[in-house]
């Protein structure tokens, strides 16, 4: 360890967990906001559940008071430390008054009491709360809150809390209001706004017949903005009626927009907050993927009203019970409002370029990972996407129907408490007769895994036997892995391509063989339809592949037979290139990519996915060193040529699709602009610029205008400069479409990608304190492959600069940020060394984050 680093945290482990020792049923709240000096007053009723002193959380918290039973303690009675406030003598039942000091204007860590812009916000989960006032800050505390804010009338008209506002009023130049949440709820549910923000209201009607008052609070001037919110939010309350009985349970539902926000949003007890990006969304200045973004994200915070509020976890190892759950919720809902399978298709395009990667790399961990040290780095797609897809996996073990009765046992069951990953699971299991247990190892194992398969065909008993093996590669502390339950949705194909049979297989064991009768001929089998499980398919041939692509009755099947066969093709291509030789087209590809263009009228937004050839970091997660020069290289001379040998097709669909309202933001005119943007893709690949510099120049709608942007990028010259300068004249006062700006420019495949990033962190709208801005910049270029892994190693110093200086301020994005490192042995012995450098001068830094610490040492490890 370097001289003056910090001791890394203590390991927190699962195995650890005991119950709390003190509950507290109700606390009273009253702050008196200010952004230099807030007073903030807790009363706190408590009650004792075991033996043992009462210890409370609080950081950065200057203790002015404190009282026991209305008596004032003296500093004998109470241990403070940096992280607590312990009290070893105390009744069993009994009430505790604290008086704290908090500076909200030097909170740059955006997690507690901050400013954002001239606005008091909050975060709390998972461990803000405790920066807020002394508490037993742990989900499994469940308090009623009543809570009292008093603030500037002039300054911060609008006082919002969680519950209901039960009464307000007015002091000299002070304003003050009282809320009070009738519900219980963990400390991390706990939010408060005090800003000046204006409201667009709406109201809802639940099955029951309560009225509900909806508001969406922004600043002034983005009202106009907010429709597609409102929308999604009123669709989906009445969804989780129709789909699950889940009714909202409070009289008010507000949703609070910030501009400097670590997360997406936050589902606080009838105060979600929520970063502007997942609220504002205008035709003119958000893409179709932002309104999407948009209505994905508000339901799924509403859906947490249930999935998280009502029943919320034990402790934070049952992240997943609450996020895969209520991810899985979304993606069922949006699957609703679209295409299903395409819906479907995007969301485990994401699954595979995301997750699978970290489940392949030292930062693998489970869904439910048995130990970490700072749980904000466990905010991971394997705890929300793969949670989900566990989720997934329930259903289609079980079926709809049990599935449906198994949440209303697990809604029941657990209403008003904090749960874990075994109350779902019972629950789960008590509305099927069939045994779940093994899929708890989905829980408890990480790694993804690898399933392989045997056939033969007996034409005398007219039999076809299926075998099926899988096999786990260790991750970090997982060196042996046992069988995973497996469901396997699949199909039989006969040589026309009809389903001559259907059914879940569930695999179990490492090995296990299915016989079908009455096969006359060798079928073809269609495997994981629908992709019924989260792992890797493994050895099908590139004609079986090439025949499920034109046939398969599954759509998502259909989908990733052609990525999977694209796969196949670009990798040898990949092989080629770095034999030296020149770049040929496979004519399976071309003749799939004709297939789907001219059948795109049929489903333009199938078809606009299926065009999208597997992504450079897919291709990358396929080679045992990944070299992302080749791999640029082959995959964009790929899409050149089929550009060049289809620039007809191309035109014609461009045209076809092209007649679409510029404000229209209907599921057909998205589906036509997704289809209409990749042609313009492809025919800018093959070097016809000039469509997409006209569709720039005439752009009304953010879809196209960032399509054409995207491609106007690639050209290093002054076209490029010209569109990216008018670009930021016209949109420089729009911090989201300005964020924009800056990640095309960070993804851009232009040889001067790098240099222009790096000039970029100095622009005058670069600024480290907004973790959009970050993502936009950063973190956009280090999801660029071919560039952050530039060979000189240029490109991971420019991140680990970022991450030194933003670690001081903002510890849990800087986290973030160091994982773009951490498959680092996947490459190169250069650039190994080049990573691994950067990670162990990240690592020797003085006062280095635990958040940070965690990533680089487990990325080292
Ligand atoms: N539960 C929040 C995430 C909070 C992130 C804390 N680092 C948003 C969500 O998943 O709904
Ligand atoms: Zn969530």
């Amino acid at each position: 360890m370097a001289d003056g680093q910090i001791s890394p945290r203590k390991a927190i482990n699962l195995a650890d967990y005991t119950p709390p020792v003190f509950l507290v049923d109700e606390v009273a709240l009253d702050f008196t906001l200010d952004p230099a000096a807030t007073i903030v007053r807790a009363t706190l009723n408590l009650r004792r559940q075991a033996p043992g002193p009462l210890a409370l959380d609080g950081r950065d918290l200057e203790l002015l008071s404190i009282k026991l039973n209305g008596e004032a303690l003296g500093g004998n009675r109470y241990v403070l430390t940096e992280s607590s406030l312990t009290l070893d003598d105390v009744p069993d039942v009994f009430t505790l008054e604290t008086e704290v000091k908090i500076i909200p204007e030097t909170n740059t860590e955006l997690s507690g009491l901050y400013m954002s812009g001239t606005g008091f916000f909050t975060q709390c989960e998972p461990e803000g709360f405790r920066k807020i006032t002394f508490f037993p800050d742990r989900p499994d505390v469940m308090a009623r809150y009543k809570v009292t804010l008093r603030a500037d009338q002039s300054k911060y008209p609008v006082l919002l809390s969680n519950g209901n506002n039960t009464a307000s009023g007015a002091a000299g130049t002070q304003i003050w209001a009282t809320w009070e949440d009738p519900h219980p709820k963990p400390s991390y549910l706990f939010a408060l706004v005090a800003a000046d923000l204006v409201a667009v209201k709406d109201s809802f009607t639940t099955a029951s017949g309560r009225e509900v008052a909806l508001g969406i609070w922004v600043a002034a001037g983005d009202e106009t903005r907010c429709g597609h919110a409102m929308y999604a939010l009123k669709n989906a309350m009445k969804w989780d009626e129709d789909t699950f009985g889940l009714e909202y349970d409070l009289d008010i539902f507000n949703i609070a927009a910030v501009s400097d926000f670590n997360a997406g949003a936050m589902e606080n007890k009838g105060l979600n907050i929520f970063n502007t990006a997942y609220v504002l969304a205008s035709p003119a200045t958000a893409t179709d993927a932002d309104f999407q973004g948009v209505e994905r994200v508000i339901a799924h915070e509403y859906f947490h009203n249930w999935t998280g509020d009502r029943v919320t976890c034990r402790d934070w190892f049952q992240l997943s019970l609450k996020e895969g759950l209520t991810v899985f919720r979304d993606q069922e809902y949006m699957a609703d409002q679209f295409s299903a399978a395409v819906k479907r298709i995007s969301d485990v395009r994401s699954l595979r370029a995301t997750q699978f990667r970290d489940d392949a790399g030292p930062l693998a961990h489970p869904v439910r990972p048995a130990s970490y040290l700072e749980i904000n780095n466990f905010y991971t797609t394997t705890i929300y996407e793969k949670g989900a897809e566990v989720v997934r996996m329930y259903r289609t073990l079980i079926g709809r129907e049990a599935f449906r009765k198994g949440m209303d046992i697990y809604i029941a069951e657990n209403d008003n408490s904090a749960a874990t990953v075994e109350d779902f699971f019972a629950a789960m299991q008590a509305a099927t007769a069939i045994d779940l247990k093994q899929i708890m190892r989905w829980y408890e194992q990480a790694g993804t895994p690898e399933v392989s398969f045997d056939e033969s065909h007996d034409p005398a008993a007219q039999t076809y036997t299926l075998t099926l093996r899988q096999h786990t590669a260790p991750t970090p502390g997982q060196p042996v892995k046992q069988p995973f339950m497996i469901p396997v949705a699949m199909g039989l194909l006969d040589a026309t391509g009809r389903d001559i049979h259907t059914e879940t297989l569930i695999l179990a064991q490492p090995e296990q063989s299915f016989t079908f009768h009455n096969i006359s001929e060798p079928p073809t089998p269609s495997l994981f339809r629908n992709f019924s499980a989260p792992v890797k398919l493994q050895g099908q041939s590139r004609q079986r592949l090439a025949f499920l692509a034109a046939k398969d009755t599954d759509l998502f099947n259909r989908w990733d037979a052609m990525q999977q066969y694209a796969t196949l093709v670009l990798l040898d291509a990949v092989k080629a290139h770095q034999a030296g030789q020149a770049f040929a087209l496979d004519a399976g590809l071309l003749e799939a990519v004709t297939a789907t263009l001219r059948d795109a009228a049929r489903d333009p937004a199938f078809a606009a996915e299926a065009l999208l050839l597997p992504a450079e970091t897919l291709l990358a997660d396929a080679m045992s060193i990944v070299d992302p020069d080749a791999i640029r290289f082959v995959r964009e001379a790929a899409r050149k040529a089929l550009g060049e040998t289809l620039r007809e097709d191309f035109f014609a669909a461009y045209a076809q699709f092209a007649a679409v309202a510029a404000s229209d933001v209907s599921g057909h005119a998205i589906a036509s602009r997704a289809l209409k943007n990749a042609a313009l893709g492809y025919l800018s690949a093959a070097g016809d610029t000039t469509l997409a510099g006209a569709q720039f120049l005439s752009g009304e709608n953010m879809t196209d205008t960032l399509a054409a942007l995207v491609n106007v990028a690639e050209l290093a010259d002054e076209r490029r400069d010209d569109a990216f300068a008018s670009f930021y004249d016209q949109w420089r006062a729009n911090a989201l479409v300005l964020d924009k700006w800056f990640s095309v420019q960070a993804r851009a495949g232009a040889p001067d990608t790098l240099a222009r990033v790096q000039a970029l962190t100095k622009h005058k709208d670069f600024d480290l304190r907004n973790p959009n801005r970050v993502r936009a910049l950063i973190g956009a270029f280090a999801a660029n492959p071919s560039k952050f892994h530039e060979a000189s190693g240029a490109g991971y110093q420019l991140l680990a600069d970022t991450i030194f200086t933003l670690d001081e301020t903002n510890p849990q994005i800087a986290a973030r940020l160091t994982t773009a490192m951490g498959s680092w042995r996947r490459y190169d012995t250069a650039r190994q060394s080049l990573m691994k450098a950067q990670l162990e001068r990240i690592l020797a830094k003085e006062k280095l984050s635990p958040n940070t610490y965690e990533m680089a040492s487990k990325a080292l490890a």
